[in-house]
């Protein structure tokens, strides 16, 4: 147990859908708490940097132009195992396996398309939040 801070990205079908505020006021309710909240538009060099993981990988192409395709809104979240706890508020990156109660099972049915982004662990936190909060937290 430990208190942790994790990135949040809120996708440009979610910011385009209006579920920001929907989606800020769930991590709200479960008692997490915003250190940090931006709504940018990211450069193609940037969301290559934030997907590395998935460079080489057929839908790699794909993935930076959605996500640089209209503003995302960043959060910083924190909170005791903010980790974890916010990946299973998400749900499965399937939207077809999220269950319902789940950000994306409750608001999303494409893979492609499916609202939150969410860092999956303590070294990918560290390294998101270098990126989209790079002035640092307060
Ligand atoms: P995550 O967002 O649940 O962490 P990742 O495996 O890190 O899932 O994949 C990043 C994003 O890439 C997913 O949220 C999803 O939008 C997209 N994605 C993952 N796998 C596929 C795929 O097989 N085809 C197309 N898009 C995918
Ligand atoms: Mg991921």
């Amino acid at each position: 147990m430990a208190v942790e801070t994790t990135l949040v990205l809120v996708k440009p079908d979610g910011v385009g859908r209006g579920l920001c505020g929907e989606i800020v006021a769930r991590f709200e309710r479960r008692g997490y708490v915003l250190r940090g909240a931006r709504l940018i538009r990211i450069t193609k060099a940037v969301a290559r940097q934030h997907y590395a993981e998935h460079k080489g990988k057929p839908f790699f192409a794909d993935l930076v132009d959605f996500i640089t395709s209209g503003p995302v809104l960043a959060l910083a979240v924190a909170g005791e195992d903010a980790i974890a706890g916010v990946r299973t508020m998400m749900g499965a990156t399937n939207p077809k396996d999220s269950a319902p109660g789940t950000i994306r099972g409750d608001y999303a049915t494409l893979l492609g398309e499916n609202i939150v982004h969410g860092s999956d662990s303590r070294a990918s936190a560290r390294r998101e939040l270098k990126l989209f909060f790079p002035d640092g937290l307060l």
